[in-house]
Parts: C-alpha cells; structure tokens; sequence
C-alpha cells in the first residue's frame, strides 16, 4: 500500500523533473504524468534506478543499543542485509539501552509509514500500546533478538532469536561436567552472576536456565545487573570480590561483563581461567571472548547467534510473497570451552 503510495509520488516528481529539462537524459516521453490507474505502472517507464528505488522495501529497526560486541554484530549484520541492492531501505534507530528511545523510534516509524518494524526490545514488558499503534497502522512487527511479554500476541508477527533459557541450562551442565572431570563434583562451589540488564529476555532466561540446574553443592552468593556492558560487569566484579573472598565461579550473561569480571579479578591480585582460581563462564561466544579464551583468562562462552539480519530478511520475503511463518522461531547455538578456542576461533564469523 504504501510503496504504490510512494511510486505515484516519486513518477509524478521524475515526470516534473523531466518537464522542466532537468532531469537526466532519456528517451521516455512525459507520458509517466499518466495517473497510477492507468495501464502502463509508472515504474516501466522510469529508468532501472528509479524503478528499483520505487520497490524497496522500507523497514525500520528499533535496536537495543551498542552495549556489547553481541550488539555491534547484530546491527552490523542488519546493515549489510537490509540494502537497496536487496531491495530494501533501513531506518536504523540505537535507542542507547532505553525504552522510551525504542517507543518514540516506532512511533516515527509509524509516521513514517514503513512496510515493517523490526525490533530488539530492551526489555520484556511495556509494549502493549506502541505495538496496538503499529498495529492499527497496519504495519507488521517482527521480533528479533529479545522477547516481549504483551497480554495479545497478535501484536506482532513473529519472534527470532536465541534460546536463552536453554543457554543458561548449558552453562550450568558445563560447569557441572567441567567439576566433575576436575574431582570437585562434591566440592562447596560459591558461584556470583553478574546479571545483564534486569526484564531484558537474555538476562530472565540465562538466569532461570541457570538456577533451574544448580547442584546441592553450589550456592549462589549474589547476583547484580551489570547491564551488560564491560565497564558496568568491571565495576560489579570490584564489589563482589572486597564483599566475598571465596568465589569460586563467575557467571557473566556477556562476554563484555566477563572481560570487566576479569580486568577486576586480575586488579585484586587473583587468577582466573582453566589455570587460575576463578572459573568464569559467559555467554555470546563473540570473536573477543575466544581471544580471552586463548589467552587462558576465560573458562566458557555459550553461544548465542547475533546475526539475525538474513534470519528477518527471509521472514519478510516469505510474509511479502503471502506465505506464512512461525510465531517462535530459535536460532541453533553451541558451547564453546577453552580447551576448543584455538581450533575454533578461525571458522568464527562475529
Ligand atoms: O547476550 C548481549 C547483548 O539480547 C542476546 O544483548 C542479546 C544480549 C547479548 O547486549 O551481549
């Protein structure tokens, strides 16, 4: 609807262009004034640029932030996708890890009537009014990345993204197999979390995946939100460790938390990694977090994909053509342990 909208307005501006004997040469006649009823569509008779400007696709993505090399992935990966030479135009909004920024960039959207919304809500709750918006605009949302929690899911379209819950299992069936092989399965293990931003669906479900396998011989000895940023998972990593001295774990729900965790540790004189006191497990599995592992200061990452840009371009090639698409859709990921970060760090592609 709205890109036949915008190809009338764009044939009628290149007919007016051509008028006045500005525009660039061509051999069409001033016939494309023709109204948007008429046989011919306006965009035949346009030049291939014009033509292909006329079809793109307008999407416009509500992004979390640039809190993490997770999120500066996934954004990457979006822009390199969503290009006019795929056919589409992307209004990219960082809504700098606030809420508030996220509503007001789909309310512009709106206003700007794009094709689809795509967004990375920050947080779970609080999105049942801006999504009723979008929706009585007749504007499709496609979830990525987090999830949101509205009493009517026909508010969007669809979710992608990774399974959080499952990532906090893995990590803890790592830790367990990992005491086990090391003769400490019967150990009192102090485990901290540094916990990324409070509501948000990565932090809800590493942390319950998590909790949902500890053994009878761990004991959770705090959790704060680091908000998933490296200076934030430093700052919390400094308290825990003047306010405990018997950590024997940290649990990062980022690997840019787990490098703060590590900057601190190191800071207070102590070790960590497969050779040193602290065991620190993490979740992502970006580039930077293989280094850490092969420079032996990391223990594990649990992967979670960022590169969700194909993922929701081909969503919204399936939804453009009149097909259909499932509501829940989890992207595929692995455990990566120290031990394997050598081999590995190579094939990686974030
Ligand atoms: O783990 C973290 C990022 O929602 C899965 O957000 C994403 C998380 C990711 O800031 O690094």
């Amino acid at each position: 609807m709205k890109r036949k909208v915008l190809s009338v307005l764009l044939s009628a501006a290149l007919a007016a262009t051509l008028m006045t004997g500005c525009g660039q040469a061509t051999s069409e006649p001033a016939a494309e004034a023709a109204p948007a009823e008429e046989a011919a569509p306006a965009e035949e008779a346009a030049p291939a640029e014009e033509a292909a400007a006329d079809e793109l696709i307008v999407v416009g993505y509500a992004q979390v932030g640039a809190e993490s090399d997770w999120r500066t992935a996934n954004t990457e990966s979006f822009k390199t996708e969503f290009v006019e030479a795929n056919g589409y135009k992307l209004i990219f909004d960082d809504a700098q890890q606030k809420q508030e920024n996220q509503i007001k960039a789909i309310r512009s959207f709106i206003q700007q009537e794009v094709d689809y919304i795509v967004l990375a809500p920050v947080v779970e709750t609080g999105w049942d009014t801006v999504l009723q918006e979008a929706k009585e605009a007749g504007i499709p949302v496609i979830l990525s990345d987090r999830m949101v929690d509205v009493a009517d899911d026909s508010l969007y379209e669809c979710w992608v993204g990774g399974n959080f819950v499952k990532e906090g299992e893995d990590a803890a069936g790592w830790l367990s197999e990992y005491l086990t092989a090391q003769g400490r399965a019967d150990e009192e293990i102090n485990i901290v979390t540094l916990q990324g931003t409070i509501g948000a669906s990565a932090q809800v479900g590493r942390t319950e995946g998590f909790a949902s396998k500890m053994a009878d011989t761990w004991t959770m000895l705090d959790m704060q939100t680091g908000e998933f940023t490296q200076s934030k998972g430093q700052e919390v990593m400094e308290s825990f460790l003047k306010q405990y001295d018997d950590i024997d774990v940290v649990v990062a729900e980022n690997d840019n938390m787990a490098f703060g965790a590590i900057d601190a540790i190191k800071a207070a004189g102590k070790t960590c990694g497969p050779e040193g006191d602290i065991i620190i497990i993490s979740f992502d599995a970006v580039k930077a977090a293989f280094e850490s592992m092969i420079a032996g200061d990391m223990n594990v990452s649990v992967e979670c994909n960022p590169l969700h840009g194909p993922r929701v371009s081909e969503i919204i090639q399936t939804l453009e053509s009149g097909g259909t698409v499932d509501k829940v859709m989890y992207v595929d990921e692995g455990v990566f342990p120290a031990e394997t970060a050598a081999d590995t760090i190579g094939s990686r592609a974030y």
